[in-house]
């Protein structure tokens, strides 16, 4: 079923003058009420009027987490306080988390996004869907939760952080469809696994994102649970959820193009690519109130395709995610960067600032062991100060990045030391396809 076929089938000389008509628009929006904007356009010698429709895309400065974080938090927002409605968060590198505002409209646009995704993996109104994604600041929870609702599907908010509750509900209930990270999903079905319990389900459709993720895994999921599985892409910065789903014919992730209008740029210069090339990806919000962000660099590493898809669709498609041209890691589905994890290590006394972060997946869960040195005046070969250092690391970094990491202190000059760039990440996941 297509959810919005007067959009979502559009030939491409409709979706381009539909897109061109709308970039003007919100040129001339952010130009009029985000100084940030109109001082970032001044500097480049750009009025409004110098940008007609898509073919002067290329002249506008591009955003990037930096600007966000400069103006944190609410410096780029195109609307006064009292018009907006919703602040959602995710992490960013050192600085601000990267933050997303919205109007009572960009809610609902947003949830019509969502709601477009659901039904291009086959999700219905009769559908009964398990949201197991976090609610929060992170936008899955409540953005898969407004999008499925909006599809009038019968909605389960399960959130995170309590397997045997989901595992229940979903046999009470007789879920259909479930919403939450690919890696979770795996750890749901270990779980039914082990208790037996698979032939109690009556899951069909599984709806996954906001981490990396392969085919392996999708085939492994499929045929451990018996159902379809489908990849939903989105980040905070640019709504959530619901940027981009993929079909029945998985040939690559629609992109809502009529809300969010994407580009291929050379991340080293910068330069346009086209159709078909690899690059990062780069974002417009064509249509929201709150924040609209011009040519937001995500980091994410694809390309794109513009043919017609089998399914009728004609929007451009996200092909899979190749890496990130930053060093940004999603462990357990959180956003971590491993500046985040040294000024946490910093902040202990008795360790140094030499550290190793070993990313595994055991049993299809993430894991982390952050490794780091000792300091030598702190080094003893007394348990109980160890242990007690250990629990100190331990703590800072679960306030600092969210999670539970394993600690492993090492004798001082234990690890690597490099001369040029260190690296401070092995990640043994294998998460991305080269
Ligand atoms: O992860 C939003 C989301 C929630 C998407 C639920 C899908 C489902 P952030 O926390 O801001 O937002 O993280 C955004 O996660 O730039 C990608 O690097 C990565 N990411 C998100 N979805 C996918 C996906 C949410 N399907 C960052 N495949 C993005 C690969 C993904 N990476």
């Amino acid at each position: 079923m297509i959810w919005n076929e007067t959009k979502e089938c559009m030939s491409r000389d409709e979706i381009e003058t539909l897109q061109s008509a709308r970039l003007v628009k919100v040129v001339n929006k952010v130009y009029h009420n985000v100084e940030y904007y109109r001082k970032k356009m001044q500097e480049k010698g750009l009025e409004p009027g110098d940008i007609k429709g898509l073919e002067d895309l290329s002249k506008l400065p591009f955003t990037t987490y930096e600007d966000l974080n400069k103006a944190y938090p609410f410096g780029l927002a195109a609307v006064p306080v009292s018009e907006l409605v919703r602040v959602h968060a995710s992490s960013g590198t050192t600085g601000k988390p990267k933050i997303g505002v919205y109007t009572r409209h960009d809610i609902d646009t947003w949830a019509e996004c969502v709601a477009r995704c659901l039904s291009t993996a086959g999700i219905t109104r009769d559908d009964i869907i398990q949201i197991g994604y976090g609610y929060g600041l992170f936008t899955g929870g409540l953005g898969a939760h407004y999008g499925a609702e909006y599809l009038g599907a019968l909605v389960i908010p399960m959130s995170t952080g309590n397997t045997k509750k989901l595992i229940d509900m979903m046999i009470d209930c007789k879920a259909t469809a479930i919403a939450c990270t690919p890696s979770y999903l795996l750890h749901v079905a270990e779980d039914l696994e082990k208790l037996g319990l698979i032939d109690q389900i009556h899951l069909k459709t599984a709806i996954c994102g906001a981490e990396p993720w392969t085919d392996e895994m999708r085939d492994q999921m499929e045929a451990r649970l018996h159902i379809k599985a489908y990849d939903i892409y989105g980040l905070t910065e640019i709504c959530g959820p619901g940027v981009a789903c993929d079909c029945e014919y998985h040939r690559g992730l629609h992109i809502w193009e009529d809300h969010f209008l994407p580009e291929i740029i050379n991340p080293v210069t910068f330069e346009q690519q086209p159709g078909g090339s690899d690059g990062e990806l780069v974002i417009t919000n064509l249509t929201k109130e709150g924040m609209p962000l011009i040519r937001y660099r995500t980091k994410d590493l694809t390309s794109l395709e513009y043919d017609r898809c089998e399914c009728g669709r004609t929007m451009a498609r996200i092909q899979r995610f190749k890496g990130r041209s930053d060093d940004m890691l999603i462990i357990r589905g959180v956003n971590v960067f491993p500046s985040q994890v040294e000024a946490a290590l910093l902040t202990v006394e008795g360790t140094t600032p030499h550290y190793m972060m070993v990313v595994d997946r055991v049993d299809n869960e993430d894991t982390l062991e952050v490794q780091v040195e000792v300091a030598e005046n702190a080094f003893t070969d007394e348990v109980k100060s160890l242990e007690k250092l250990s629990a100190a690391v331990h703590a800072k970094l679960k306030s600092a990045i969210g999670l539970n990491a394993k600690v492993k202190l090492v004798e001082p000059n234990g690890l690597e030391h490099f001369d040029g760039k260190s690296k401070h990440v092995t990640d043994k996941r294998k998460l991305y396809k080269q």
